[in-house]
């Protein structure tokens, strides 16, 4: 064991060491792979924990076990694509839930009012998005499970207070502490690169005084590199299209066949193409 891995580390390592079933072994594994600093000294441990996660999942898989995500939370993941909000103290993230939901998060004028995880369902059309409020984020706190939680979502949205003086340096921290655990957050995920996570930073409080200068701050910082989208909580036409800006964003896929096999082409593309889509949703009327 390496002297320089950090106590959240060793905190995923001893809940590892206490999980019973596989499936609770492979999430907690995927903790400890989340976060095990990347540096020389640390590349055969991380070697040896992908040699341990091969194992489990081929155990996972002769035991013809669908695999279990999100339980060691306290929640399964549901609906048709997952987001976790994601974001400093007081910044909104569970009255962006509220909003959106019927999940009844507490919230509060004071910074760590969450501490656990919670899920809701957003409601757009036929289908429901499972959203996730989360503990805050700052440079020196992030709860033992969420960088987990983030890996296995498919998508972030990271909540920028614009009430504050300590926007910047507020986004950064969270920037960076995701970064220290090999987290980039993007516009457009990258398949092919585990460690990207598709993002979008939602503006929260573009009622409060200074919030327009603010969100310049915001662009600058960002160049562009992620989309920003200005909201407010406590004006209901402004979260009122979040539903359907989240399901254009995550490009999720219907599929009505009324026959099977009969309709090749959905928006133009294969319909092969579709499924491997991860979020593509076929409904059979
Ligand atoms: N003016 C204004 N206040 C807001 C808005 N959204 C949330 N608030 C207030 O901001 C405070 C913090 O809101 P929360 O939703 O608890 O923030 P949070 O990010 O979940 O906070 P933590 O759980 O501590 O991380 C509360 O007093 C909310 O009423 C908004 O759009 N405008
Ligand atoms: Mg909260």
């Amino acid at each position: 064991m390496p002297t320089n891995v950090t106590p959240e580390y060793r905190k995923a390592e001893q809940a590892f060491r206490a999980a019973k079933s596989v499936d609770e072994k492979i999430e907690r594994l995927e903790d400890m792979i989340a976060l095990l600093p990347k540096h020389k000294s640390t590349d055969h441990l991380y070697a040896d924990l992908k040699r341990r996660m091969s194992k489990l999942r081929r155990q996972q898989e002769s035991s013809g076990k669908k695999r279990s995500s999100g339980s060691y939370v306290g929640f399964s993941r549901e609906g048709t694509a997952q987001v976790i909000l994601v974001g400093p103290p007081n910044s909104g993230k569970s009255s962006i839930l509220h909003a959106l939901t019927n999940a009844h998060p507490e919230i509060g004028d004071y910074p760590f009012t969450t501490n656990h995880m919670q899920p809701g369902m957003v409601p757009y059309e036929d289908i429901q998005i499972q959203m996730v409020d989360t503990p805050p984020v700052t440079s020196d706190f992030m709860h033992i499970h969420l960088l987990g939680l983030v890996r296995r979502a498919d998508a972030v949205l990271k909540v920028a207070d614009l009430s504050k003086d300590s926007i910047l340096d507020d986004m950064d921290a969270v920037f960076k502490t995701f970064s220290m655990r090999h987290v980039r957050f993007v516009r457009e995920k990258n398949l092919k690169d585990r460690d990207s996570i598709q993002c979008m930073v939602i503006a929260n409080k573009v009622d409060a005084a200074g919030a327009s200068e603010r969100i310049e701050l915001l662009r600058e910082m960002l160049e562009e590199k992620l989309d920003i989208l200005p909201i407010s909580c406590i004006q209901s036409h402004s979260v009122s299209e979040l539903p359907k800006m989240l399901f254009r964003w995550l490009q999720i896929v219907r599929v009505y066949p009324k026959i099977p096999h009969f309709y090749n082409y959905v928006a133009g593309r294969p319909i092969s193409k579709c499924l491997n889509n991860p979020l593509c949703f076929l409904i059979f009327p």
